[in-house]
C-alpha cells in the first residue's frame, strides 16, 4: 500500500453499505449461524460467482450478502465495520449509502434498518474517538430502480425524518436495465423540496439514453458513474459542472470500461470537470480508496501534489453543511502543511 496515499485524508462519496462488506466480515457473520445452515453453501457460491461474467450478473450477488445481513445486529455490525475499514484506508469524510429494507430477521421496519446503520456509525466513531481519530460520517438513503413510487416515497420520508441524525441525501441505484427514473421522480422532487441533496446513478450502461435525459432535466447535485455520457448529455453535465462520482475499479471489473486509461475520468478530469474518486462496492470488487487513488496516480502520471489537490477539491462536492466542509478541509490542509 502506498504510505503517502494511505496517510492522505480522503473523501468517499459513493459507497454502498452492503457492497462494502469485506469477505472477512461476511465470514464473521456466517460463523454465528449453525454449521448445518444452508448459508455456508450459499457463501461458497458467492465466492465462486464473484468473478463476474457480465455486468448484469453483478446485481444477483447481493442476495448472498443480504442473506447474512438480515437482522438489526448484523446491519449495526456491518455499518460499524465498514466505517472502520474506510478509516483504516485513510478516509476522513465518508458518505455511506444504503437501501433501507425490512421483513427479514427482526428487521420490522425500514426505520429500524436506518437506526441500525446510525447505531453502527456511532459505535465506530466512539471507537475512533477513543483512539484520538477524527472522522465525519453521513448517510444517503438509496431508492432502488425496481421500487414502486410508494416504496420510494417511504424511503424519502425516512430520509427527511432522519436529516437531524446525519442523513444528507438520497440516491437512485440498482440494476440500470430495470425500471426508470421518471417513475420515481416525484419521490426525488419531494426529497429536494425538504432540503435533501440528490445523487443519481446515471449512464452506467450504454442503452440509458432517454433515462439520462430525464435525469438531467431533473438536475441532480451529483452523478454516479456517468460512464456512457455522450453528445448533448455530456455537454449538459459539463456546462452545469455536475460532479461525477468516479468508480474506476468497479467500472473496469464490471466490464463497462475496457481499461483504466480509457476510463471517462481521463476525459472529464483533464478538462477541469469535478470528479471524486470513489470505491462503489469495496467488498465485492476487493478495492480501497488508496487503490483508486494509486490507479489514477499511476495510469495518468499524477504527482503527490495532484493527489492532495484531488482530495481537497472533493470536499467542495460533499452533501454536508459548510461547517463540516471547513472541518474536513482543515484536516487535509494540516496534512498538506505537515508533508511540505
Ligand atoms: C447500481 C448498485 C451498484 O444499498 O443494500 N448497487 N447500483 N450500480 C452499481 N454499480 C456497480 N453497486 C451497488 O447496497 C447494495 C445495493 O446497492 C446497489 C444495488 O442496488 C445493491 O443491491 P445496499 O447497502
Amino acid at each position: 500500500m502506498d504510505a503517502f496515499l494511505r496517510r492522505l485524508p480522503k473523501v468517499e462519496l459513493h459507497a454502498h453499505l452492503n457492497g462494502s462488506v469485506s469477505r472477512e466480515t461476511i465470514r464473521q457473520l456466517l460463523a454465528a449461524h449453525p454449521p448445518d445452515s444452508p448459508l455456508h453453501a450459499e457463501f461458497a457460491e458467492f465466492e465462486r460467482q464473484c468473478s463476474l461474467e457480465s455486468f448484469s450478473s453483478f446485481f444477483g450477488l447481493f442476495r448472498f450478502v443480504y442473506a447474512v445481513t438480515g437482522t438489526k445486529a448484523a446491519i449495526r455490525a456491518i455499518a460499524k465495520q465498514v466505517v472502520l475499514d474506510f478509516e483504516a484506508d485513510g478516509c476522513t469524510y465518508l458518505e455511506l449509502r444504503s437501501t433501507p429494507r425490512c421483513g427479514t430477521g427482526d428487521l420490522g421496519s425500514k426505520q429500524e434498518y436506518v437506526d441500525a446503520c446510525l447505531a453502527g456509525t456511532q459505535d465506530a466513531l466512539q471507537e475512533l474517538a477513543a483512539r484520538g481519530v477524527a472522522m465525519d460520517v453521513k448517510w444517503i438513503l438509496s431508492l432502488d430502480r425496481r421500487h414502486s413510487l410508494e416504496a420510494g416515497l417511504d424511503t424519502v420520508d425516512l430520509a427527511v425524518a432522519n436529516m437531524h441524525r446525519g442523513v444528507v441525501g438520497v440516491d437512485l441505484c440498482g440494476d440500470p436495465e430495470v425500471g426508470g427514473f421518471l417513475q420515481l421522480k416525484p419521490a426525488f422532487s419531494k426529497a429536494r423540496a425538504a432540503g435533501l441533496k440528490v445523487t443519481l446513478h446515471m449512464a452506467e450502461i450504454e442503452s440509458q439514453g432517454q433515462d439520462t435525459i430525464d435525469m438531467l432535466d431533473f438536475g441532480p447535485d451529483r452523478i454516479g458513474h456517468g460512464t456512457f455520457l455522450s453528445g448533448e448529455s455530456r455537454d449538459r453535465v459539463i456546462r452545469d459542472a455536475i460532479p461525477i462520482e468516479v468508480c474506476l475499479s468497479s467500472n473496469v471489473i464490471g466490464m463497462t470500461v475496457p481499461s483504466i486509461e480509457e476510463h471517462h475520468f481521463n476525459h472529464f478530469h483533464f478538462q477541469g470537470h469535478p470528479c471524486v474518486l470513489c470505491t462503489d462496492d469495496r467488498g465485492v470488487f476487493a478495492c480501497s480508496l488508496v487503490h483508486e487513488y494509486s490507479l489514477v496516480e499511476k495510469h495518468f502520471r499524477l504527482s503527490h501534489a495532484d493527489m492532495v489537490q484531488l482530495a481537497l477539491k472533493s470536499v467542495d462536492y460533499i452533501f454536508a453543511d459548510n461547517e463540516t466542509k471547513q472541518r474536513v478541509r482543515s484536516r487535509i490542509d494540516a496534512f498538506k502543511a505537515a508533508e511540505a
